[in-house]
């Protein structure tokens, strides 16, 4: 047909794509391509394009290139959206769910991405969360699932706990946005912390990940390197424990903090200070932790009543709590050096501590009272036998000192917990095992797996869960000795589920087990990954704990699960705001953009771009561009509008500016195969420049695929079309081969029109053809343009062949007169030459 037309082409490729045959392990390099899986939330949005198109140009790229590719999809099923719309509107999660799985796979399918769909997963379907609850028993044989009573983040509008991870900076849950609570309850964790010395040291291996995630998971895993110091207490027996990471600071505690909840604090309270001690402790109870350590506000204590002994001095010092010593952290006390600490200097001087000056400034002389804490390294004072030792040193020395006596002992401390995974939820993988009242905790054994989610259950939104009122559900036999037992009513963490998808599509229709070793060792680790950076600790930090558990347990033998990252950028798009109120005002609601005004008020309303969502009302959906220009367009604005790592404007005119290039590119195709072929001749030089561009295009657009540069890729590929456009000769075999290529370098990024471009071309499939090879020689230039220096003063420039040789360059330079000038009939004693580039003649 003459006319571009993708809504009669676009239909007709996606069908032909969905009946791809299934992959196979072969002797062929493996690819692995993978976005991060999208939640099944109704609909897709423009992010989620962007994401996709990304794998989807590098899937087609490798394919092209030899690989052996997966790129699968699947469905982060599980989680609380689904169980509210339940509360809400009386629909069943699964109901729910499921729905929006088939919508969103219509929407998947219209775009024209190639996914391995015989390997697509929904995690919260029992041939999935079967496999979950079977890894979860891995980690439970290896002691690394366990049970403890701690303090949890309560999630006071979800009704449920968080892990640490889950809480952002000011306090809040990542979901519902609530304050976060403080309540004791007993939990599952998974002991990621056994994991975190090997966590943090193999991000120095994960190289082709961005610098920023790296940096991220490492301040996350927060390693600390000190010591555990032991201070006897005055008339008791029993002891305190603190973490420092200045251990040369020793002589310098002046007294000691408790955290308010430590369990010595009831033991040592003197009965003068208990009333005091209770009040205080109650008050700290009510708050946050990021209250508690706010740089902003007076730390706050009161003293026990007791004191300890610093055995480096001899002296007795007051125990103190404190607000801004977490118990979480450490071992929830810590020694108390004014002199050294910030936090310490201010909480002495609030409360009449004394302060000590041991770390002397090796640049400044600090003499007492301090103004101010040193907090720095220097050399050491009033320490006895360490006096004049600098702070490095020192540390060592007290250590080892401090070992000898039986005082404490070098310390590795992190800030990374273990990751608590229980949730009173429904919607989310049950976890398989049983409490009885004679076998304690008995795991569900592997045969009576899944452990199914009951259907027939109530969401009244509040109150326990609805597992946890399920009777029919909720006893069951002891599965050891048969003795009516109880199940576990919560959940896990959807985070779970998350933690090893990439495993299960390597083997995903395994239905003895997780995944084959063999499948995972093939296939894994992904070779690219592509997702948000708002996964750049929880995500991405679980699933390589996960890929290292499993390697340990012998069923996978690599140790990081995703050799490249990149963390694509938001799409934004205009937004208008209120400036008096701050609400955003749907762009659909704006009648004149020129002159934006408030529909209701009149007001003058703020412009700016901002990340598209539902709340701005600044959303583009994916369809109504599909609608109008087609997959095709939409995918090449995307790629082509910002580089993949930055924010994405959205603008109308680059979309119809796509739209249009594509139009090029098939007229141009059109007419090279049903027009009239030109009987003109090119001459010899334009037909070595035209291969010039066609393979200056080749490499430009391998190249910028491998480093992600997909918006000049697609701008060497506009300048192709443009050099074939202004091509006199269209009946020469140099212009059939631009042609050829055009199309195959177009395949990944725009695979309906190549694909329809390349039938018409009368060649087969494009998607499996070979990617054009690149002739070197072909890129040479003709003519170079050489800069003459004379005595290393740039005179000229002129044209030469670009192969000259050095002697006939030198004879060229000479022939410049300007260069004749400066030459002046001295004598040239030397010649350097900077092949292609640059002259320089030495006269003297
Ligand atoms: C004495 C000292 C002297 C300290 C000095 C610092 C400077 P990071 O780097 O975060 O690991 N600390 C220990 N446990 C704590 C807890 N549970 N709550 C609040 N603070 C705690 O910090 C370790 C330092 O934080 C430790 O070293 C301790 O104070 C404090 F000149 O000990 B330091
Ligand atoms: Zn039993």
């Amino acid at each position: 047909e003459m006319r571009y037309n993708p809504g009669a082409i676009e239909p007709k490729w996606q069908k032909h794509w969905e009946a791809m045959p299934p992959l196979a392990m072969d002797g062929r390099p493996k690819f692995y391509a993978l976005s991060m899986f999208p939640y099944p939330s109704g609909a897709l949005h423009m992010g989620h394009v962007r994401n996709y198109s990304i794998t989807d140009v590098i899937s087609r790229y490798k394919r092209m290139r030899g690989f052996n590719v997966l790129h699968p999809i699947g469905w982060d099923a599980f989680g609380l959206p689904a169980e509210n719309a339940a509360i809400k509107r009386g629909v069943h999660p699964a109901e729910w769910t499921y729905q929006n799985i088939a919508h969103m796979k219509s929407q998947l399918h219209r775009l024209g991405f190639a996914y391995a769909w015989e390997r697509e997963v929904a995690t919260c379907s029992p041939d999935y969360y079967r496999w979950t609850q079977k890894l979860f028993l891995e980690f439970f044989a290896a002691g690394l699932a366990y049970r403890k009573d701690g303090i949890v983040n309560w999630d006071p509008v979800d009704q449920t706990v968080l892990a640490n991870e889950q809480v952002d900076a000011e306090g809040r849950s990542w979901r519902s946005g609530a304050l976060v609570e403080k309540r004791p309850l007993e939990q599952w964790y998974l002991r990621i912390t056994d994991y975190a010395e090997e966590l943090l040291a193999d991000l120095a291996r994960l190289d082709e990940w961005p610098e920023r995630v790296r940096v991220m998971q490492e301040n996350w895993i927060g390693k600390s390197v000190g010591a555990e110091l032991i201070f006897p207490i005055v008339g008791e027996s029993a002891h305190v424990h603190v973490f420092t990471t200045r251990p040369d600071t020793v002589y310098g505690v002046t007294y000691i903090v408790l955290a308010p909840e430590h369990p010595l604090v009831e033991q040592i309270a003197t009965a003068e200070q208990l009333a005091a001690v209770g009040e205080f402790v109650a008050k700290v109870q009510s708050e946050s932790e990021i209250e508690r350590t706010s740089e902003e506000r007076p730390k706050q204590g009161v003293w026990t009543g007791a004191s300890a002994i610093n055995s480096f001095t001899g002296e007795a010092i007051p125990i103190w709590i404190a607000d801004y010593v977490l118990y979480e952290y450490g071992t929830g006390a810590v020694m108390g050096v004014p002199g050294h600490d910030e936090r310490d200097f201010v909480f002495a001087h609030r409360y009449g501590l004394p302060v000590r000056l041991v770390v002397q400034n090796p640049q400044k002389t600090l003499s007492e009272p301090l103004s101010a804490a040193y907090v720095d390294a220097g050399s050491l004072v009033n320490s006895g036998p360490f006096d004049g030792l600098d702070s490095p040193a020192a540390k060592i020395k007290i250590v080892a000192y401090a070992e000898s006596q039986g005082w404490g002992k070098g310390r590795v401390q992190y800030r990374l917990r273990d990751w608590l995974i229980s949730r009173q939820r429904y919607w989310g993988c049950p976890i398989p095992v049983v409490y009885c009242p004679d076998c304690g905790i008995v795991p569900v054994p592997e045969a009576d797996l899944p452990v199914r989610l009951p259907e027939d259950v109530e969401f009244l939104g509040r109150g326990p869960s609805p597992l946890a009122r399920l009777e029919s559900w909720l006893h069951v036999p002891c599965p050891s000795c048969g003795a009516p037992a109880r199940r576990e009513t919560d959940t896990m963490d959807t985070f779970i589920d998350s933690s090893w998808y990439f495993l299960r599509f390597a083997d995903a229709r395994d239905s003895e087990q997780p995944f084959s070793k063999a499948a995972a060792d093939y296939w894994l680790p992904v070779d690219q990954y592509v997702g948000g950076i708002e996964h750049a600790i929880l995500h991405l930090l679980y699933s390589r704990f996960f890929t290292k558990v499993l390697r340990d347990r012998g069923m996978l033998s690599f140790d990081e699960p995703f050799k490249r990252l990149l963390t694509q950028g938001m799409v934004q798009a205009l937004s208008y705001q209120n400036p008096t109120t701050g609400e955003y005002i749907p762009v659909a609601d704006v009648a004149n953009p020129a002159n934006p005004v408030d529909p209701r008020t009149g007001e003058a309303l703020k412009v700016g771009f901002a990340t598209m969502s539902k709340s701005k009302g600044n959303g583009v959906a994916p369809e109504s561009v599909v609608e109008q220009f087609g997959a095709d367009t939409a995918r090449m604005f995307v790629l082509f509008k910002a580089p993949p790592e930055k924010e994405l404007e959205w603008s109308d005119a680059d979309v119809e500016g796509q739209f249009r290039f594509l139009n090029r590119v098939w007229r141009l195709v059109y007419e090279f195969v049903s027009g009239e072929k030109t009987a003109k001749e090119a001459s010899a030089e334009q037909e070595r420049s035209l291969r010039r561009e066609i393979h200056r295009a080749i490499q430009a657009v391998s190249e910028d695929i491998e480093q992600y540069k997909f918006n000049t890729a697609i701008a060497a590929l506009m300048k192709l079309s443009n050099a074939l456009g202004d091509y006199p000769a269209s009946g020469s075999p140099v212009y059939k081969e631009g042609v050829y290529a055009l199309v195959k370098l177009l395949a990944p990024f725009a695979p309906h029109i190549s694909a329809e471009l390349w039938q018409n071309l009368g060649d087969g499939d494009v998607h499996a053809a070979d990617w054009p090879s690149l002739d070197e020689s072909a890129l040479a230039e003709d003519t170079i343009t050489l800069v003459i220096q004379v005595n290393g003063k740039k005179r000229d420039d002129i044209l030469v062949p670009a192969d000259a040789t050095a002697e006939q360059l030198e004879a060229y330079a000479r022939t410049s007169e300007a260069v004749q000038r400066h030459i002046d009939g001295k004598q040239i004693k030397k010649v350097i030459v900077v092949p292609k580039r640059l002259i320089n003649l030495v006269v003297g």
